[in-house]
């Protein structure tokens, strides 16, 4: 059954940005696979979000800045367990700007998130503390956008936590498939569609063309 994309659909779009596609500094296996199949998708929305991971140098999540501890590894938090990375996405630098093939023009808004040093932000809804507000859902709910499609890198941190999110508000949500891809660090990936699945996500692997 092709689901029939409506007016009041978003396409949520998570950071599709250099560091996360091959070359970059946190690159996500065949991360830029999911740029021509986000263009395509985006052609059949009335309305596209983007997110932007959008670090401080010396953010919090990165394991330069705790002494001692390599990328990768988890370390705790004040706001709860947090995995460290290396590098990424520093406001301003060539890493943290989108696929340079990713059409941006149609965007209605850019979410950045991951600003705060002290605390890292994986969903496009709440920072990793799980209860501040980056703001999106309350925008949403303004524009009478009820249902949000998602697609983007990585399925098992940022894209994950966006649609389990997405439900916890009361969206519905449906992770497009071949438009994502996974870091997949110590299981995570499998966790995520564990955890998307008791949440309501709805996965598809693609959208069938209107
Ligand atoms: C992401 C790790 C760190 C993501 C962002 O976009 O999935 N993952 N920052
Ligand atoms: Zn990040």
């Amino acid at each position: 059954m092709p689901i029939r994309i409506n007016d009041d659909d978003l396409l949520l779009i998570i950071d599709v940005q250099n560091d996360f596609c091959p070359g970059g500094a946190l690159a996500v296996a065949d991360g830029d696979a999911v740029v021509p199949v986000i263009n395509h998708l985006a052609e059949q929305f009335a309305h596209i979000v983007l997110t932007q991971d959008w670090h401080p140098s010396g953010h919090s999540s990165f394991a330069s800045s705790h002494p001692g501890a390599a990328a990768f590894e988890g370390i705790a938090m004040p706001y709860g367990q947090q995995t460290l990375w290396p590098d990424h996405c520093v406001q301003g630098t060539p890493g943290a700007a989108f696929h340079p093939r990713l059409q941006t023009e149609r965007a209605e808004m850019i979410i950045r998130k991951g600003f705060r040093t002290e605390i890292d932000s994986y969903s496009a809804f709440y920072e990793n503390d799980r209860r501040t507000p980056t703001g999106l859902s309350g925008y949403l709910r303004e524009r009478s956008l009820r249902r949000i499609f998602l697609a983007g890198l990585a399925t098992d941190f940022c894209v994950y936590y966006s649609a389990v999110d997405a439900r916890r508000l009361g969206f519905d949500a449906v992770l497009v498939e071949a438009g994502c891809r996974a870091i997949d660090l110590a299981g995570s990936l499998s966790a995520a569609w564990v955890g998307m699945e008791a949440a309501g996500v709805q996965r598809v692997n693609d959208l069938a063309k209107a």
